[in-house]
């Protein structure tokens, strides 16, 4: 058993991993996520966006989603998310093994990080967000920790990300029905009675983290110009085990 003094020392700052602090590790595990500012920078964000909006031009890709086809007005029909890139593209393969992104990752989840899948949100104009979740009701792995790198500037009025801080300490929480009219899912997380949510600014190339359990979504981009595209990595920890989700709290309970 460590004693006292050992299970509180922390790293002094710029030790923990290459870009992440002992500040960022205490935010962390204090609130369930922690921005790094410029982690992956602004010049990389803009290549990264020319890319995967040349690679949505060519047309569908294995596994997207969210567009509604009984809309035809619904911007998601032209933009859905892509998952899983890392497969079949070479450079979002490179993106996703970017050593900055990996050893933040891996310091934040005090073991190596591995990656568990990539997804690419391009949010245009009008299109409606997520609703709130955990992702370990999708992913029943522990730990999780989510990469998510603006690709644009995020602010309230394109849906940036919203969390619930401290919500990775409910646990795994249960499901629920949401409106398809504000969410791309069909599924959203019971919120626990007294939980304030909290929008992130951020800029292209600022990366926030959030744990598997950590409550996040967004909402509409309300704006008529402005994209809100993020690349986001999912990584899991090489010491990582399968859980069996309780009952009702995991999205694959909800009625069909
Ligand atoms: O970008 C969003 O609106 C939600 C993203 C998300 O849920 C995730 O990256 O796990």
């Amino acid at each position: 058993m460590p004693t006292a003094a050992t299970a509180t020392a922390l790293p002094s700052a710029r030790s923990v991993g290459s870009e992440v602090t002992a500040e960022h590790l205490r935010a962390y595990e204090a609130d369930g996520f922690v921005v790094v500012r410029g982690l992956v920078g602004a010049e990389r964000a803009a290549t990264m966006r020319d890319h995967f909006m040349a690679l949505r031009a060519q047309g569908a890709k294995p596994g997207d989603m969210g567009g509604d086809k009984t809309n035809a007005a619904d911007p998601l029909n032209r933009y859905p998310r892509m998952i899983n890139m890392h497969q079949w593209d070479q450079l979002s393969a490179a993106w996703a093994a970017d050593a900055s992104v990996a050893a933040a990752a891996s310091a934040l989840l005090r073991q190596g990080a591995v990656l568990n899948q990539t997804m690419l949100y391009f949010k245009p104009p009008g299109a409606r967000g997520q609703a709130l979740h955990q992702d370990q009701q999708y992913i029943t792995i522990d730990p999780l920790i989510g990469a998510w790198c603006a690709l644009d500037r995020c602010d309230r009025a394109n849906g940036q990300m919203i969390v619930i801080p401290g919500s990775q300490r409910h646990g795994v929480l249960p499901v629920r029905p949401v409106d398809a009219a504000s969410s791309f899912t069909s599924g959203g997380t019971v919120i626990p009675p007294g939980s304030r949510e909290s929008g992130v600014d951020m800029e292209a190339g600022d990366v926030l983290f959030f744990s598997g359990a950590t409550i996040h979504g967004s909402y509409a981009n309300t704006t008529t110009d402005r994209f809100r595209r993020s690349f986001i990595c999912h990584f899991i920890g090489d010491r990582a085990t399968r859980f069996a989700p309780a009952p009702g709290t995991h999205m694959d309970h909800l009625a069909p």
